[in-house]
């Protein structure tokens, strides 16, 4: 029987998809939460947190939580729902996949989630055992990051950078197409702490944002063309003699292969391509080349392009170059995930699948999958992700979601956008309901996250919900009759990952939180995960998938004509569309803004407050103009993904992005998108 704290301070993990995975500390006064703090003795987190998960207590307390499940009684999208118990839902929801399923196959359901939770039994556990064993068409869950990573493997062997708590003592930062103030502000703190002996902060970005205000310097480049500075560093690297020639002969394969390639990157060419002034290049190339222990943060946004993959390839062969991975807080990161790899192969058992071929559907295109996929997916079911929101060309999105032929199950703590269209919508726990193990994709600690309250009101976790479904479906109980404790054991099991040998299901319990690691510094840059166990430079593996095998530079692929590219990030206050229904938050981030520089204004005779219509062939977005040199002439930006508001005539800005795919992982290419600005007449105003 789990006993709850009813008034007190207990330990949590903050579980939003954030590089952080803060230890939290939750005040409870009288049954509810009244104050979220950073756990003081958390190693990293060092009792500072975000604003936005200060606010938790308004979100697990919001008056619009869903507390039971619904049924639809009018429409699709027009919000008539009707209570129902979990029996009649179970009931319905069973019914529904099984004629399913005898008509048209299990293919013809689909799951669509994402990272809403990051606890491992809600996240990627009991959810994938379930669709595994029905045989539904598999997700491949490439909206985040999936480019950059296949481009950082193919160069370091899988998500391998350094521990960023040794870069309390680099010198010199490389903060490159990551807005880390907002998005992975404990690395600003490390950061900020190595400032203090000396340390130098670059930021490499097409936005001027909080973490240029930040950082020392600011460098300011076209969108896509990343790739272009890498070579142009390298090629100054090569020129003057700053390339660690040993480490390179002991720790590479390619070398000879890239210089050449980095020959043609002359600073006049790298200037030409990337905006970026000559001296600036040559300025940039020697901090590099003469700092040591220098650190590059590689962030997601600059992979959200066509080119997003190669990008982050290139940028990662950078510190082989200098031999800065064998210097104590040098190399580089992109994500961190390998260093605490659960056992996710038998928790998820992808083994259980009927049909191994079974389709794989990418959820980048989940518009088209929904209005044109033959055979027709007939059934969704979305979890932890909202997709009416955060999916590229949400139009297609909303088409697919209105077919009356679609059956769609939510489940959500809250009615978002996607919950609107739904046959069925299921109440969602929060975390601090439910028992899960964490592990961070920037740092090295496991945590554990334990119940300290009751569900709030019939809302049940992922891991029940999908635990209930499967037996009530008739699946083996043996394979699905678990409990959190069992399928924690079971993804920490150890012979899978030495590096957690330590790490027990009873130690967590006990301590909280436990770094992965076995007293090695990690990574062990001649025996990495790649064909070669070593840097990849040339990669054998990358001219067998079809693409050029020498880290390059390749342009944008700008299929569309329209004059403005416009990236469109993350916001401070939101976590993608988390939070984004918080008053206080959304206070904080006032409204949509698209920032515009001064001379494209003028041109267009745009001034600074005024509403603007951006368009392109899949939608239209409207949104208010902040004028300066924040950005380049010819790019847009905007930051948010703001839920719909119908008074406010606002559609999310994912109206316009493509569901084009990046060059490498099936990757998403939200910011290579090209639109148009368009004065909004008075009357319409
Ligand atoms: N506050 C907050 N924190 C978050 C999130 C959130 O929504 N809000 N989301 C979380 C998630 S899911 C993720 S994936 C991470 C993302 O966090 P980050 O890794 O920081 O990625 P983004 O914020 O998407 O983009 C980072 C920067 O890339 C820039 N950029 C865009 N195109 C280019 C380019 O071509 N070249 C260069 N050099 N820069 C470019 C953008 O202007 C932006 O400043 O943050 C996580 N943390
Ligand atoms: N234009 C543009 N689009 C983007 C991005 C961008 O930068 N620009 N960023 C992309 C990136 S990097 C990412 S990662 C994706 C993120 O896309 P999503 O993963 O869809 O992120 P959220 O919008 O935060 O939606 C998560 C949902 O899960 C719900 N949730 C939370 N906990 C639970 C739970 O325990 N159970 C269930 N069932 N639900 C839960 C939340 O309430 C929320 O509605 O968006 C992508 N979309
Ligand atoms: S959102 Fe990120 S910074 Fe904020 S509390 Fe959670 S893990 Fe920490
Ligand atoms: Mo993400």
């Amino acid at each position: 029987m789990t006993t709850y704290t009813h008034n007190g301070v207990v330990r949590s993990v903050c579980p939003f998809d954030c590089p952080d995975t803060c230890g939290l500390h939750v005040t409870i006064q009288d049954g509810r939460v009244t104050g979220v703090t950073g756990d003081p003795d958390h190693p990293v987190t060092r009792g500072a947190i975000c604003n936005k998960v200060r606010q938790l207590p308004d979100r697990v307390h919001h008056p619009d939580r869903l507390l039971y499940p619904m049924r639809r009684t009018g429409p699709k999208g027009s919000l008539q729902f009707e209570r129902i118990s979990w029996e009649d839902a179970y009931e319905e929801i069973t019914r529904r996949m099984k004629s399913i399923m005898n008509e048209s196959g299990a293919e013809a359901i689909l799951p669509y989630s994402f990272y809403g939770n990051m606890g491992v039994l809600n996240a990627e556990g009991m959810d994938r055992r379930f669709f595994h064993r029905l045989g539904a068409s598999k997700l491949d869950r490439t909206i985040c990051n999936a480019a950059g990573s296949k481009g950082y493997s193919y160069t370091m062997g899988g998500s391998i950078g350094i521990d960023p708590e040794e870069t309390v003592h680099t010198k010199l930062f490389l903060i490159w197409g990551a807005n880390l103030v907002s998005t992975n502000m404990h690395q600003t703190m490390l950061a900020t702490e190595a400032r203090k002996q000396g340390a130098r902060i670059i930021h490499i970005d097409v936005h001027r944002n909080r973490t240029s205000s930040w950082a020392d310097e600011f460098i300011h480049l076209r969108p896509g063309s990343d790739g272009a500075l890498a070579l142009g560093l390298m090629h100054i690297l090569i020129r003057d003699g700053h390339v660690k020639d040993e480490f390179i002969r002991d720790h590479t394969v390619g070398y000879d292969e890239l210089r050449s390639e980095a020959a043609k990157y002359s600073p006049a060419v790298v200037s030409e391509l990337t905006g970026i002034p000559v001296e600036k290049i040559e300025e940039l190339a020697h901090a590099y080349g003469t700092t040591t222990p220098s650190f590059i943060r590689i962030g997601n946004g600059l992979q959200h392009h066509d080119n997003g993959g190669m990008i982050v390839r290139t940028i990662a062969c950078l510190p082989a170059l200098t031999g800065q991975w064998a210097e104590i807080g040098g190399g580089a990161m992109k994500g961190n995930s390998w260093y605490a790899r659960f056992n996710n192969a038998a928790i998820e058992r992808e083994d259980l699948l009927p049909d191994p071929n079974v389709r794989t559907v990418n959820m980048n295109q989940l518009g088209d999958a929904l209005t044109s996929l033959e055979p027709a997916i007939r059934m969704l079911f979305v979890y932890n992700s909202n997709p009416a929101i955060v999916a590229p060309d949400q139009q297609k999105v909303r088409d697919g979601f209105m077919r009356d032929d679609l059956f769609t199950v939510t489940h959500d703590l809250f009615l978002t956008d996607t919950c609107k269209y739904a046959d069925i919508v299921l109440p969602a726990t929060a975390h601090l309901e439910n028992l899960d193990l964490y592990s961070s994709y920037w740092h090295h600690y496991i945590q554990i996250g334990k119940p300290i309250m009751p569900p709030a009101g019939e809302s049940k976790s992922n891991f029940t919900l999908f635990k209930e479904l499967a037996l009530r479906m008739g699946f083996e109980p043996e394979l699905f009759d678990l409990t959190e404790e069992d399928m924690i054991r079971i993804a920490l099991d150890s012979d899978h990952n030495p590096l957690l040998k330590h790490v027990t299901f009873d130690s967590l319990m006990e301590n909280d939180w436990i770094k992965a690691g076995d007293g090695t510094r990690y990574p062990k840059t001649n025996r990495l995960p790649t064909p070669s166990g070593r840097i990849e430079l040339y990669s054998e593996s990358m001219s067998g998938a079809g693409l050029p095998p020498v880290a390059t530079y390749t342009p944008l692929a700008e299929p569309e004509t329209y004059p403005f590219l416009l990236t469109s990030g993350p916001n401070h206050s939101y976590i993608n569309s988390t939070f984004a229904n918080q008053a206080k938050l959304q206070k904080l981030e006032k409204r949509p803004t698209l920032h515009m520089h001064a001379d494209d204004a003028s041109r267009l005779q745009l001034i600074d407050g005024e509403r603007v219509l951006l368009r392109n062939d899949r939608g239209e977005v409207r949104l208010t103009l902040k004028i300066g040199t924040d950005v380049l002439p010819g790019v847009l930006v905007t930051q948010g993904l703001w839920w719909d508001d119908e008074a406010e005539g606002r559609s999310a800005v994912n109206s316009l992005t493509p569901q084009r795919l990046a060059d490498m992982g099936g990757g998403a290419t939200f910011f290579s998108n090209r639109v148009e600005v368009v004065k909004i007449p008075v009357i319409e105003l």
